[in-house]
């Protein structure tokens, strides 16, 4: 059995929104036809407490976008985005989010980012969608949404490492690209098996 896993295609991401993507509205009416057409739904949304250790403003001296060591590795500073119960943090409006049957919320723990919808930025705590796939007998994977270069090649390769089938609509993503993280995540993606569409 197969699924759709949407990534964080919320206001926040989008133009307009704290970390905005370029072109990141533009696809959602893809996304929904290819919901339309899934044989499951699960949609991810990045959801961070006011005082997120991947914000800037959480670091003294520090701007976005700029870079730190965290216990777990290198972290890249936000923008304050995607804020527990904010309106940057909900769903574009326009996205048919009533045909999900799971949505998986991730980077909740202060301490610690996560871009990826199966582990955290330490690469070892699970968020549970790996079990919750597994238990549906869900073995193939089809991924769209924002950021490419960030949540979405995060979700993709762990998913491959854990032996999904995994396609990127590339089609149906858009980039921050970040001193040159849109060709990394590729060459990234392609190396751990993800077949980019
Ligand atoms: C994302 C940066 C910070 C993403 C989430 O969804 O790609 N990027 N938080
Ligand atoms: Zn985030």
């Amino acid at each position: 059995m197969s699924a759709l896993i949407v990534i964080d295609v919320q206001n926040d991401f989008c133009p307009g929104g704290a970390l905005a993507v370029p072109e990141g509205d533009q696809i959602v009416s893809g996304i929904n036809a290819l919901m339309a057409e899934a044989e499951a739904v699960v949609l991810t949304q990045d959801w961070h407490p006011a005082d997120h250790s991947s914000f800037a403003s959480q670091h003294a001296g520090q701007e976005p976008y700029g870079m730190i060591e965290m216990p777990y590795g290198p972290q890249v500073l936000w923008p304050d985005h995607c804020v527990i119960g904010s309106e940057g943090a909900a769903f574009h409006e326009e996205l048919d989010t009533d045909r999900a049957e799971m949505v998986i919320r991730k980077g909740f723990r202060r301490a610690i980012d996560s871009y990826s919808a199966f582990f955290e930025n330490d690469h070892k705590t699970p968020t549970g969608l790996e079990g919750y796939l597994r238990a549906r007998g869900i073995t193939k994977l089809t991924m769209a949404g924002l950021a490419t270069d960030f949540c979405v090649a995060f979700s993709a390769i762990d998913a491959a490492k854990l032996g999904f089938d995994v396609t990127v609509r590339m089609d149906l993503c858009r980039a921050i690209d970040l001193n040159g993280s849109l060709d990394k995540a590729k060459q990234d993606m392609a190396q751990a098996g993800v077949t980019l569409a």
